[in-house]
């Protein structure tokens, strides 16, 4: 359970946080506030000190409704934020994206694990990873990011997201992939309605006994919105109790945007479950 992401470790014996650094002009949560690279690389070394044990860069938001951005533009934004941060950080760079020229700039940047919420499926994703050397995160995501919470509809959701990823890890395995360097992340709120993610979340165990490590993102998401009616910067206390219930259901990496809170809460689920050990 300790990865060599690009000659520097993370370590999943024990859940971690990923601490998440937005470079683009439009994320839901914290859209433009760290655009600039000095501010970006203030926050990363932020997240580092409060506790992360990696730390996720994305160029292009993949909220609802956003649009795409160019192959040029998303370069532009994370590969020269990867380039300062990389000498001056302790623990590994992830690399959000979808796309396979970004994925191979990144990882010769510096970046140690690729991060992608369409789970390699764009042309020539898999084998780009594949040469990277750099252990993948695979997303389950129905639809795209235009379109996607417009009509989710699933038979049985924990099944057809288990499936899917377990059939998506097959396909990274087939280009040489070894399966000790793949993640697994049940997508919540990517063409998920309020139920549905609740029902991934009920059986995240159906996921986490594949035997891969489980990422799950739900800091800050709309199904908090949704259920609560509260805005996005009041999400942190529902964003904590998600995280926990996802550590207890056997997920080793939580994706969020409060490093040290949501650290301090896993730190918690960490103490109860060596207790249960002794
Ligand atoms: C996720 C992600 C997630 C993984 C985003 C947001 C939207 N990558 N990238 N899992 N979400 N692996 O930050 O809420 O849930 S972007």
């Amino acid at each position: 359970m300790r990865l060599d992401c690009n000659g520097r470790f993370l370590d999943l014996t024990r859940p971690q946080v990923m601490g998440v650094l937005n470079v683009t002009p439009d994320s839901f949560s914290d859209g433009g506030d760290f655009f600039s690279p000095e501010k970006a690389l203030q926050h990363a070394f932020d997240m580092e000190a409060a506790g992360a044990a990696i730390i996720d860069i994305g160029g292009e938001s993949t909220r609802p409704g956003a649009q795409e951005v160019s192959l040029q533009d998303e370069l532009e934004r994370v590969i020269p934020v990867i380039e300062r941060l990389q000498p001056r950080l302790g623990v590994p760079i992830s690399i959000d994206t979808q796309k396979p020229e970004v994925m191979c700039a990144a990882v010769a940047a510096g970046a140690g694990l690729i991060n992608d919420v369409n789970a390699l499926r764009a042309p020539g994703a898999v084998e780009a990873a594949a040469d990277c050397d750099v252990p993948v995160c695979l997303m389950h995501m129905q639809g795209d990011p235009r379109t996607m919470q417009s009509a989710p509809e699933y038979d049985n959701v924990v099944d057809e997201v288990r499936d899917f990823l377990l059939q998506r890890a097959g396909v990274c395995k087939n280009v040489g992939i070894p399966g000790e360097r793949i993640l697994l992340d049940p997508g919540f709120g990517f063409g998920k309605t309020v139920e549905q993610n609740l029902a991934l979340l009920a059986g995240l165990k159906e996921l986490v006994d594949r035997g891969y490590p489980v990422l799950v993102g739900l800091s800050r998401k709309s199904m908090i919105g949704k259920l609560l009616g509260v805005d996005v910067e009041e999400r942190l206390p529902a964003s904590l109790a998600l995280a926990v219930l996802a550590v207890e259901r056997g997920a080793r990496l939580v994706r969020a945007h409060d490093v040290a809170e949501t650290r301090q809460a896993l730190q918690m689920c960490i103490a109860l479950q060596e207790t249960g050990k002794r």
